[in-house]
């Protein structure tokens, strides 16, 4: 029988951690046998890929707010369609850095008041939520720098400030619980080591 797959999203501020945790989870999942697909958002299938490009490189105000929601929710249903779908369809256990919380975030929040919006086409074109959400809670400040410190082009987001990324950190917090049966939330403002095994032991009690 194909065993149950699992779908387990890394949420949190800039620099929070969440790629440092996903990476290391996803290695530990595979030493204990698991198969496991490490992807990630916007991005995770080629033309979702592409679409990151346009969404993460240039000016902060190249999309309109409302045509950023349309361009973020286009690349999760591709990568649902080619990347996720198929793989938790083959018991697989999906990581993935940032999923649908982070649209409900930073579109729903950030730039304008879209929540309503973002929560009528995620019902529409996507109906899907992570089995776990692991949000790594973080101090904004650290967290911006952190982000700011290993950035190449893609710097859109970043760009938005300090005072945006402590307004973010509330919101996911205010997420958590407002979905609290999926999101568990994990301080990010520890050693990297210290991080991972709590990250570990709160994916082995949703595999149990
Ligand atoms: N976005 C995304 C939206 O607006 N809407 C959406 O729907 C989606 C999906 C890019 C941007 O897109 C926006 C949000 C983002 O602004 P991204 O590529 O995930 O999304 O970008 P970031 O969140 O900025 O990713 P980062 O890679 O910068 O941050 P991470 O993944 O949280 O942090 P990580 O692991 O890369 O670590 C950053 C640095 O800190 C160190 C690492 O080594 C690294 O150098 N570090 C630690 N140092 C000390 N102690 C620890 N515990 C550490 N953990 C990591």
């Amino acid at each position: 029988m194909t065993p149950m797959g699992l779908f387990v999203s890394f949420e949190g501020i800039d620099g929070s951690g969440k790629t440092t945790q996903a990476h290391m989870l996803a290695e530990h999942l595979e030493g204990a046998g698991r198969d496991v697909v490490l992807t990630r958002e916007p991005g995770g299938s080629p033309g979702a890929e592409e679409i990151r490009r346009l969404l993460l490189e240039g000016a902060g105000d190249r999309w309109s707010p409302e045509t950023e929601l349309l361009l973020f929710t286009a690349a999760r249903r591709d990568h649902l369609e080619r990347t996720i779908g198929p793989a938790l369809a083959a018991g697989r256990v999906v990581i993935c850095d940032r999923f649908a919380d982070s649209t409900r975030l930073y579109q729903g929040l950030g730039r304008a008041d879209l929540r309503p919006l973002v929560d009528q086409l995620h019902a529409l074109m996507i109906g899907r939520e992570p089995d776990l959400t692991v949000l790594i809670d973080m101090d904004p400040a650290t967290g911006l720098e952190r982000a700011l410190a290993r950035r190449g082009g893609e710097d859109r987001f970043e760009s938005f400030g300090a005072e945006m990324q402590a307004r973010l950190r509330q919101g996911f917090l205010d997420l958590a619980g407002e979905f609290s049966d999926r999101f568990v939330v994990i301080d990010g403002n520890r050693a990297v080591e210290a991080v991972a095994a709590e990250v570990r032991a709160a994916v082995a009690a949703r595999l149990a």
